[in-house]
């Protein structure tokens, strides 16, 4: 979902997000290295290693920070879209969260406190069926689309195919524009699938089945693009072979940073944790 908000946001632009927030963060303009380091804990990651995968937070670029409570980013995110009001004009926040968030009272309050001073925000639900081992079928029955909560505060709330990245980008860029252009806030639901288990101790079975779980392999977002891009003549197959193995240098060669860097030491333990004046 986060990267096809790239192409639309401003280095001014702030990104809060979840604790899936790695991609999240490269898409905000992180580097892979320090985003891997911080990942295995080590010195040269963003936070110096003190946040770990579920607090990852990188101020120079915007980005407020990953947050492991659920739906706990959402006011906050409303509270930075309001300094951009107040203070930048011009910049808007983006957060991103999932679909069990959306039944949180932090979610109510977040997005009821952006429509009420009609903040320059865009809330992005990323549905990937699952809150744990509980489906949106059960935990929002009474809503059709979780974008139609948007509804009960008087935004527009769009639902898309959160794996077509051209659908994505183009509801980023609407929901980007309204909120430059001193709209306010849109609700954006991107519709997708969670393939692996919620973590690693997660076979993902018992609460879903395996044919939905090889359907949804098949709908990979990657997937869709490059069959769209090749099918447009927008890229060769040569190009796509030099795309994936680019990638895939760039992640061997931030894990290999990662692996290489020390861990933070003892002595700097309390370093950057307490704030003082
Ligand atoms: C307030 C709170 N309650 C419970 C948890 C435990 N927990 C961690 S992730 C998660 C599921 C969140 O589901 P969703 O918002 O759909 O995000 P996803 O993990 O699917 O991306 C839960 C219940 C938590 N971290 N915070």
């Amino acid at each position: 979902m986060a990267a096809g908000f790239t192409p639309f946001i401003k280095k001014e632009d702030y990104f809060l997000c979840t604790h899936r927030g790695h991609g999240v963060v490269v898409a905000k303009g992180a580097k892979t290295d320090m985003m891997m380091a911080e990942l295995f804990g080590k010195e040269t990651g963003y936070c110096k290693g003190k946040a770990g995968s579920i607090h990852i937070a990188a101020f120079d670029l915007n980005i407020v920070g990953a947050n492991g409570i659920v739906g706990a980013n959402i006011p906050i995110a409303s509270g930075v879209a309001l300094a951009c009001k107040l203070r930048k004009p011009g910049t808007i926040t983006v957060c991103f969260f999932g679909d069990g968030a959306t039944c949180t009272g932090a979610f109510h309050e977040g997005v009821s406190f952006a429509a009420a001073f009609s903040l320059p925000i865009v809330f992005v639900i990323s549905n990937n069926q699952f809150a744990l081992s509980t489906s949106p079928s059960y935990h929002s029955r009474q809503v059709e689309r979780l974008s139609d909560k948007a509804k009960g505060y008087g935004l527009p709330g769009i639902t898309v195919d959160g794996n077509d990245a051209v659908a994505v980008g183009e509801a980023a860029q609407k929901a980007i524009d309204h909120a430059r252009n001193g709209k306010g806030p849109t609700v954006i639901e991107g519709v997708t699938f969670r393939i692996y288990g919620h973590h690693l101790g997660d076979p993902g079975t018992g609460y879903r089945k395996e044919e939905d779980v090889e359907k949804a392999k098949k709908h990979d977002p990657i997937i869709l693009l490059r069959k769209r891009l090749l099918n447009e003549g927008i890229i060769t197959e040569k190009d796509d072979e030099r795309i994936v193995a680019d990638a895939r240098e760039e992640m061997e060669k931030a894990v290999e940073f990662a692996l290489n860097s020390r861990e933070p030491s003892p002595e700097d333990a309390l370093k950057d944790v307490y704030y003082s004046s």
